[in-house]
This record gives C-alpha cells, structure tokens and sequence, in this order.
C-alpha cells in the first residue's frame, strides 16, 4: 500500500486498580495508537512502550516521537510499503522495537483487511480460543493478595502469574500455593534479582511453579544460565528476549526453558512468529505476554497465542481486569478463555465513542 495518512493518537485508560510491580506502579495505562490508510485501506497497530522507561528503554513519548520523525519518513520515500518489507526499510533505525512494531502491525493490518484474511489465519493460528491467564501485582498485604487472586479465579482465570521482588516473594507465593491448591502458578520478577539471591530463589522450587519469569536483568544472560543450575523451576525470559537470534543465543546458552514472547518488544507479529519458530525448533514452551494493551493490541496478541507452539496460557486478560472502557467492544472471558478474532486483519477496531472519551491527543502526519 502507498500510505497516505497516519494518525498517532494518545489514549488514557484509567485502570480499574493500581498494577504495582518491582518497577514502579501504574493507576493508568497511556497508549498510542497507531492507524495507517492508503487510498482504500486503513489499519491499527498499538503501540506498547508505556508512559516511562521503566520496563525498557522505550517509552510513550518517545515512541510517537520516533515513529514521526524516523521512521514514517522511511515509509513515505519507499512508495509502495508491504508489511513484510517494513522490518528491513526500517533497519538503519537502531532498536526502537516497539515503535516499529506499532507500525507494522497498522500496515500489516490493512493489507489484510484488504485481503479479507484474518491476522490469525494470516500468522497460521491452530485454535479459536485461547486459555486466559492473569498478571496480579504486588500487593499491600498477603490478605489482600489472596483477595485479589480469589476473584481472578471466581471470574475463571486459567493460570495465575505473581509479581515478586525482593522482600514479596515465598511468603506471598506460599500463600498462594496453599490457599488455592493446584491451580497453574508462576511469577515474575522484572529484573529485580541478582545471582546472589539464588539460595531464595531455589526456596520457590518446593512451590510447584511453572516457571520464573526474567529474576535477573536484561543482559544477564550467563547469570540466568547459572541460575538455572541452581533452581529446579524452569527459568523464563521476557525483557531478554528482542529478536529470534536473541531468543535462540538464550536457548543455547541454556539462559532459559520458556520464553515469553511479546510482539511489541521484537518488533512486531512478523519477528514474534519468528521467536516462535525458533523455540519450537528447540522444543521450547512459549506463551504470549502482555503490556495492559488496549482492545487493539488485545486482538493481535489473541491471534498470536492461537500457534501451536503458545503451549502455556498467556497474559492476556478479559478488557474488564483492566479497564472500565476499552477503545474497542471488550474482550470477555468464556469458560476462562478468549475468542480469536475471526474478522479481517485484527478483526476489530476502535469504537468512536471511546476515541472520543479517552484520547488526549492526536497527531496527523501525511507525505511531504
Ligand atoms: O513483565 O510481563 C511483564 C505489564 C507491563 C509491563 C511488563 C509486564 C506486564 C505484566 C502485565 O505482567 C501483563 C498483562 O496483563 O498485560
Ligand atoms: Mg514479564
């Protein structure tokens, strides 16, 4: 498609309780939206890079910031873009995965609605639903922890993931364990650990974890690989993981046994099935992560899950374990999972009326 126009958008979703992790805690989640159309087509991408840049170097303004002045120029003196040839034009721009990832989905998109394929479909999905799990954060009591998870199970979550850090970590992962019995259990502690805490983390083994998500920092690959000699719960990568290469250098190195894949920390749903190929070909579990998206990302995120190689419940949750308003019609949990969309591309879009209630600013940026 030759794209004509792009729309970044500013969304402010209040989220229905504070998300406190080892990083910082979020009362609301700042999205930008990106919509590309060309003479006939239009699609959405979102991007994921939230308000700081606390989970990684990307965040919301800087995003925008870099999809206006770096990268759509690239695509406007390209001519005719397809989304299979975004990631290479969009090369000379050093990382900023998130902000090209939010680009080539909204292209991606479009193409597809122009097709009438569905992004499932299109990414070789094997399901039409997906198992639901749900990220709880940390939490000002274990009581209060234990609440929280009861209503996440009452509501029909699959798998539940814990957020740790030094400090909340057994006591309130034990708690857990023994109040809800077998249900599928595992953490994540955000980079928050060193090798030096080993010893407690090996206290996790006697919990019957799945796995431990990202306990040591993001370039600590050696460091995982010895850890994961010192504890019996699969170690799991999340910020580690950029690319394919990265995810099959981690593998081999033998850094992690799960890897958590999201598209907008790879740069896109092109480079996440990539990932996924890769860990397959290792015999790797994956699961889809998740960033609070919105509906948008929401939707792409659910097509993904649904390849054959997504063996473990993702953090993908219905819209209302986030927001009172989505920016679409909301995702909502049946028998703990959650319907692939069938429609064209993403298979939804923005409703206006929620456009119109949380956007707090929009950029239109058209070809010189
Ligand atoms: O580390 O997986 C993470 C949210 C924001 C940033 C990083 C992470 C998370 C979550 C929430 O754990 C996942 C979700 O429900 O979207
Ligand atoms: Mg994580």
């Amino acid at each position: 498609m030759k794209l004509v126009e792009v729309e970044l958008r500013r969304v402010r979703l209040p989220l229905v309780a504070p998300f406190r992790t080892s990083f910082g805690t979020q009362t609301a989640r700042e999205a930008l939206l990106v919509r590309v159309a060309g003479a006939d087509s239009e699609g959405w991408g979102e991007c994921v890079a939230m308000e700081e840049p606390l989970y990684s170097s990307e965040y919301v303004v800087g995003a925008q910031h870099v999809i206006r002045h770096h990268l759509l120029p690239r695509l406007f003196s390209a001519g005719d873009v397809s989304a299979a040839r975004i990631a290479g034009l969009l090369a000379p721009v050093k990382e900023h995965r998130m902000a090209k990832a939010a680009v080539e989905t909204a292209v991606l998109d479009a193409e597809l609605r122009a097709s009438g394929v569905s992004l499932g479909t299109h990414l070789g999905a094997v399901r039409d639903a997906v198992d639901a799990g749900v990220s709880v954060g940390i939490t000002d009591s274990i009581p209060a922890l234990l609440d929280t998870v009861a209503g996440y199970l009452d509501a029909g979550y699959r798998r539940v993931k814990l957020k740790i850090e030094p400090g909340w970590d057994v006591a309130p992962v034990a708690a857990v364990r023994e109040r809800f019995g077998d249900v599928l259990l595992q953490v994540d502690a955000n980079c928050a650990y060193s090798l030096a805490d080993a010893s407690r983390l090996a206290r996790l083994d006697d919990l019957d974890l799945l796995l431990i998500e990202q306990p040591l920092p993001e370039d600590d690959l050696p460091g995982h690989a010895a850890l994961a000699r010192r504890v019996r719960t699969p170690i799991c990568l999340d910020e580690s993981i950029t690319s394919a290469r990265a995810a099959a250098f981690a593998i081999n190195l033998g850094a992690c046994a799960i890897v958590n894949i999201k598209p907008g920390r790879v740069g896109g749903y092109l480079e996440a099935r990539r990932v996924h190929d890769v860990c397959v070909a290792h015999g790797v579990p994956v699961w889809c992560g998740g960033m609070l998206e919105t509906g948008i990302g929401r939707a792409a995120n659910v097509a993904l899950a649904a390849l054959p190689g997504f063996t473990l419940p993702g953090d993908i949750s219905a819209s209302d374990r986030y927001f009172r308003t989505d920016v679409t019609l909301p995702f909502v949990l049946q028998e703990g999972r959650l319907g692939v969309p069938t429609g064209p591309g993403i298979g939804v879009s923005p409703t206006s009326e929620a456009l119109d209630e949380l956007t707090v600013s929009t950029e239109r940026i058209t070809p010189a």
